[in-house]
This record gives C-alpha cells, structure tokens and sequence, in this order.
C-alpha cells in the first residue's frame, strides 16, 4: 500500500477545494482536547475556522475519530474533540501514535507534527497553530525533544504559529530546526517570538514582512525540492501580549512543579498549559486565543498568495 491520500478521509469543501486548486488552510486539534478547557477550546476552534473562510481559505481541522483519519470537520466533531459532554476519550497522538490510534479504531487529537504528516498527505502546504513544540528546558537529561522538530524536517508545510513558548529552551529548539535545515521566518520583527510574549531575547534567523513574502520563501523552498517544513514565526499583537518579565516567574513556577508531581513525557505540555492558565486567572488563554485569531488571518493570507493567479 501507499502512503497516499487515500489514507486520509477528506470532509467535502476540503476534497472540492483541493480539487479546483483553491487555498486550504490546515488545523490542529491538540490545541483543542489538550490545550485549552472546555468550552473556551471549542468556540476558538470554530472561531479559527470562521476567520480562515473570511480569509478567503478553506479551513481543514484534522484529528483521527474512530481510527481514521480525518481532514476537514463538522461542528459535532469539533465538540467532540473539545470534551463536550463529558468525557474526553480523546488520546493526545503525535505521530509515533498514529498508527495504534488507528488500528484501534480510537479518537485522537493530533499535534502539530501528526497534524503536518496527515495535511501533507491530503496535499495541503499551509497550517495554522497556537505553539510548536521544541526542546524542552533540561533536555540534555529528559531527553524530551519533541517530534514536531523532527516532523518540521521532514514534511514540506509551511507552519504559522507565535513562537515557541518559554517552557522550553528556545535557543536549543532554534538551533535545531537549524541543524534540519528549516528555514524559520518571523513575520514584521526582528526578534524570535516567545509566544505570549513578542520578546525572547533570540534575534529573528530571517525576517519577512507579510504574507507575500512568506509566499515567495516557500515558493523557492519548493523549487528547490526542499522536503523540510517552514516556520513562519508571527508575534503576538501588541494589545494581546503578556510581557516576558510577568510570564516567567510562572512558567518557572509551573516547570517546578513537573518533579514534584513526577509528569513526564506526552503529559509534560498539557500540564504546563493548563497550570498557566490557572496561575494567570485566564489571561494566559485570553493570549493564547487571541494570537491563534492573528495566526488565522496570516495563515489564510499565506495560503491565499501561494495560489496561481492568472497574470
Ligand atoms: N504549545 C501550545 N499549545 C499546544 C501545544 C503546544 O502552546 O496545544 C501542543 C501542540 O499540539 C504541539 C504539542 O504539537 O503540544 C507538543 O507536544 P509535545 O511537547 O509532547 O511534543
Ligand atoms: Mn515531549
């Protein structure tokens, strides 16, 4: 069998757009079951996708549900996945759990780098998210790298997030992507943003200004047949920010507590999330959401350009 399209069971807008070349925008769903509290999650995932039409794009938010996976959802299945009514049952699946969640006709919320890999097969290039995933801080001894690393270097899409967040070791997860020959852009400054926050103290590797020019970077990756992904840093506006110096005492807060309670592995960044969001009294979702709106707007922008248009 191929790894083909076929794999992936598309909703009809998404297979009908793919079909006539119209822009499609891509859309995770961790952020959904495991990045946010019920129901907050559930009107930003159905906010996000009104946001990526007014774009003039198609949004595809892709999860597995009952073993297959599918890109491009209803409203019922974005309530599922947000916990609605009771019980979640919906296992968090990176790629390494893709194949079990499958097999065992299981729900699955995909990250951004399971997210990549099914958006890719369904030939979609341009994905909208909240955070990437990274090296997470004392990595030299947990080992904790997440796979959205290795995904990125693997899988030709363009990834719109706001940075990656001061739960992990920014600098190492830079020089990684470098290390796999990602191009990583930040949209309009000239510093790496640290997803709450607009300052990480790391200079921005490249800068572009709008959604043309991130196009046009992708456009030359693709003509070089390069396989890895695009980061496509957007920092998070002005109004929305909660700046580094009040975030980090509880970022720091919350890591300390990661021993303590001896979480590990996949449940690490759930935990830090959802411990931010109580020890800001909501502001750090207020942040979250409202950074995942602006990546929206930009992501549907990208999309949009790296259509043909007729001369
Ligand atoms: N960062 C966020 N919100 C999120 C995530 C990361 O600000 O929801 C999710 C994404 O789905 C990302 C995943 O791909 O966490 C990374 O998990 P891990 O560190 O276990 O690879
Ligand atoms: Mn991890």
């Amino acid at each position: 069998m191929n790894p083909t399209r076929d794999a992936v069971r598309l909703g009809d807008e998404v297979a009908e757009a793919l079909s006539v070349g119209r822009p499609v925008v891509a859309l995770e769903s961790t952020i959904i079951s495991h990045g946010m509290p019920y129901p907050d999650n559930v009107a930003m995932a159905r906010e996000v996708e009104g946001i990526v039409r007014e774009g003039g794009a198609v949004p595809a938010t892709i999860a597995v549900l009952d073993g297959v996976p599918r890109v491009g959802l209803g409203d019922d299945e974005l309530e599922l996945l947000a916990g609605g009514g009771g019980g979640r049952g919906v296992l968090k699946a990176s790629v390494r759990d893709l194949p079990y969640v499958m097999a065992r006709g299981l729900h699955g919320a995909t990250t951004v780098a399971a997210t990549m890999r099914l958006a890719s097969l369904a030939g979609i290039e341009v994905f909208v998210t909240g955070g990437l995933g990274g090296v997470h801080r004392g990595a030299a001894e947990s080992f904790d790298v997440s796979a959205d690393l290795t995904e990125l270097a693997a899988t030709p899409v363009t990834v719109v997030c706001a940075g990656v967040k001061s739960i992990l070791d920014i600098g190492l997860t830079l020089e990684t992507l470098e290390t796999n020959g990602v191009p990583v852009l930040v949209d309009g400054s000239d510093e790496f943003p640290a997803f709450y926050s607009r300052s990480s103290g790391f200079a921005a590797p490249s800068r572009v200004d709008g959604a043309d020019e991130v196009a046009a970077v992708v456009s030359a990756a693709r003509s070089l047949g390069l396989t890895s992904g695009v980061v496509v840093a957007h920092p998070v506006p002005v109004a929305d920010e909660i700046p580094a110096s009040a975030i980090g005492a509880v970022i720091d807060r919350a890591l300390g507590e990661l021993g303590e309670r001896g979480i590990t592995g996949k449940d690490v960044t759930p935990y830090l999330l959802s411990r931010i969001v109580e020890l800001t009294d909501g502001a750090s979702l207020a942040t979250n959401i409202a950074l995942v709106r602006a990546n929206a707007r930009l992501g549907a922008a990208v999309a949009v350009a790296l259509v043909p248009h007729p001369a």
